[in-house]
């Protein structure tokens, strides 16, 4: 079984004939909608197209979108959410809490995960008139905050913002993706704008959707994993926690703010990949790399930059890991546009494939065991920092 699963990786490897190179094709120009479709949505193919697919759209061209007196103007009467979180990582496994006055190991209502190890949690979400937001998110960066800020912002409310909160901007850019419009017969789900600085990270997921992501100012680091490679991130189940503020005052975004961690009521689990590529910590990644062999020592996952201008088609079901780097303003904006996806035999074959247990990545009781590790060394990294 071991041996069967590794030939996938490389005969899947080789037939989207990405080999080696270890990167993701780059094309001059945005390729015609049969293009499009036979050799990359088909083929579940990434790539990246050159900033000559978007010079024309005015927030790049005129470069509004890098000009804050632009953009606090265009939105200054407009709410918008923004994402919060002690250290920029949002929908990311984190040491879940002792239940308060509790002996440290209670089991769940369904018995199938017992406190004291990770959660999956989100960020603590709250509305706040653009230029507040735009100026939060800088200050909670390392380019211009200080690098232990207590919160970390991150504008990225994945529900199809910027034709909503973000009306006021939304001609700036292009509605759909021409090209790929054409292609897939449809128009995008949602587009979707991110503003964010240099400490606010994505952890590894997938998405059942084709994403065209166009970077507008900064950059964004992404690590890619094909589907086929599912069992190398070790998806399993954790307790749905969220973040919450107890203070309702985020005027200088760095000083003695006290995150909460609360456990969602009704309880659900989330199924969630393991892997932290870039853990917080040296001990922390001694950790990883003990823990999740299939990631660490196996074939590197396709690393690509996406600049300002440029497009990266990230198929559907594709596993993503995403950085950035700010512009010299302090911050990366990108847009996304989401489109449907075809729930097609592709995708039974690839739920099989991640219903099969992989030897090397089932065992329960080294996930614990990495589990008590990871939370140590992050409780010891956290308390160490002004969290
Ligand atoms: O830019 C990011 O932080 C994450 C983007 C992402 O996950 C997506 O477009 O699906």
């Amino acid at each position: 079984m071991e041996k069967a699963v590794r030939n996938l990786w490389v005969e899947a490897r080789e037939l989207m004939r990405q080999g080696d190179l270890g990167g993701v094709e780059r094309l001059d120009s945005p390729p015609s909608p049969l293009r499009f479709l036979r050799e990359y949505v088909s083929a579940n193919r990434p790539f990246i197209v050159s900033g000559a697919a978007t010079r024309h759209w005015p927030a790049i061209s005129h470069s509004l979108w890098s000009n804050d007196d632009y953009l606090c103007n265009a939105l200054r009467n407009c709410t918008v959410s923004v994402h919060l979180t002690p250290n920029g990582r949002a929908d990311a496994l984190a040491p879940l809490p002792l239940p308060s006055g509790g002996e440290g190991e209670s089991i769940t209502k369904d018995g199938t995960q017992k406190r004291g190890g990770l959660c999956f949690a989100s960020a603590c979400v709250r509305s706040m008139e653009f230029p507040e937001a735009l100026q939060l998110i800088k200050a909670t960066g390392r380019a211009l905050g200080p690098s232990t800020a207590s919160v970390v912002a991150y504008a990225q409310q994945q529900d199809n913002c910027l034709p909503g909160e973000y009306a006021a901007v939304a001609g700036d850019v292009e509605a759909h993706i021409p090209w790929a419009s054409e292609a897939l017969g449809c128009l995008p789900e949602a587009v979707n704008l991110w503003i964010g600085n240099d400490r606010s990270q994505t952890s590894f997921h997938k998405d059942h959707y084709e994403n065209l992501y166009v970077v507008i100012t900064g950059e964004k680091h992404f690590l890619l994993l094909p589907p086929t490679e599912v069992h190398r991130l070790y998806i399993c189940p954790y307790l749905a926690a969220r973040y919450t503020l107890s203070s309702a005052l985020l005027d200088t975004g760095t000083g003695g703010l006290r995150f909460d961690l609360e456990v969602e009521e009704p309880e659900r689990q989330v199924p969630w990949c393991s892997v932290d590529p870039y853990p917080p910590s040296p001990e922390d990644l001694a950790v990883q790399m003990s823990s999740f062999p299939l990631y660490f020592d196996g074939p590197r996952p396709f690393e690509c930059t996406v600049k300002a201008g440029e497009i990266l088609y990230l198929p559907s079901m594709w596993f993503h890991h995403v950085r950035q780097t700010p512009d010299s303003n302090g911050q990366t904006i990108a847009v996304n546009y989401w489109y449907d996806m075809q729930f097609d035999i592709k995708y039974a074959y690839l739920n099989f494939l991640q219903s099969i247990e992989h030897p090397l990545s089932a065992g329960d009781s080294s996930r614990k065991k990495a589990e008590q590790d990871i939370k140590s060394n992050y409780d010891e990294f956290y308390n160490s920092v002004d969290v």
